[in-house]
């Protein structure tokens, strides 16, 4: 069983961008977190990450098209707060979707508090820092379990 984690821009930045907000934890420790996880639950994961808001389309229109996947977790990063691609592509998928944050966008600027994911998501993770990609996955086991 197969699991989809994207990551938007800047996200490869982690460890060095800000590490008061986001953590210490760069992208590649993340990874290796999931795939530990994901292993323990009895999945695989796919992981990603992009700066450029055209390829995250195209790797959830892939998804969609494919079937390979079933489940997708997607931090968008700023793309969460912009992007209607991003929301349209998505409305396409029709597996379960989990939006994932490190912080918690509703307390921090104002801009942060729109999510075009949201809408279509199943589950929203959000504040629980680098950490927040294994409660994640734990609730995507939930989810194909119920
Ligand atoms: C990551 C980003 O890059 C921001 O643009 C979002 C999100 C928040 C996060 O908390 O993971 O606003």
């Amino acid at each position: 069983m197969n699991i989809l984690i994207l990551n938007g821009p800047n996200l490869n930045m982690l460890g060095i961008r800000e590490p008061e907000i986001y953590g210490a934890k760069t992208l590649d420790e993340i990874e290796a977190d999931c795939l530990e996880k994901a292993q323990s639950l009895g999945f695989a994961v796919d992981f990603r990450q992009s700066n450029h808001e055209g390829e995250l389309v195209d790797w959830i229109q892939d998804a969609a098209i494919n079937m390979d996947f079933k489940a997708l977790i997607i931090n968008a990063g700023a793309y969460t707060h912009t992007s209607v691609a991003l929301h349209d592509a998505l409305k396409i998928l029709d597996i379960p979707i989990i939006e994932l944050h490190i912080t918690d966008p509703k307390k921090r600027e104002k801009f942060r508090h729109i999510s075009y994911i949201e809408p279509l998501a199943t589950d929203t993770i959000s504040g629980h820092g680098p950490q927040g990609y294994c409660v994640a996955l734990e609730r995507c086991a939930e989810i194909l379990k119920s």
